[in-house]
């Protein structure tokens, strides 16, 4: 069907955001604001704001960098997926 595998589309949507400002490879407080709305709004829901953005900052950033690195990115979602397991109906493995 050629579509992207999840991995692919997370690594895809990670760098995009990754990018914009400075460490190419990791998402600063702004870069990861961004993210959280452009592509998981639905998820933010009603809570699209400063102080929601923050939570997942700093649930996110496990050596308290500053920045979301790949890995931290991925462990966003894991819990994500994990919180939206009961509305999907796809097997991701
Ligand atoms: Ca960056
Ligand atoms: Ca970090």
């Amino acid at each position: 069907m050629g579509s992207p595998s999840a991995m692919q589309m997370l690594i895809k949507t990670f760098h995009k955001y990754s990018g914009k400002e400075g460490d190419k490879y990791t998402l600063s407080r702004g870069e990861l604001k961004e993210l959280l709305l452009e592509e998981l709004g639905s998820y933010l829901g009603s809570s699209k704001d400063n102080e929601a953005v923050e939570k997942v900052m700093n649930d996110l950033d496990a050596n308290n960098d500053g920045e979301v690195d790949f890995t931290e990115f991925i462990i966003l979602m894991g819990a994500l997926t994990v919180a939206s397991s009961s509305n999907s109906d796809s097997a991701v493995t």
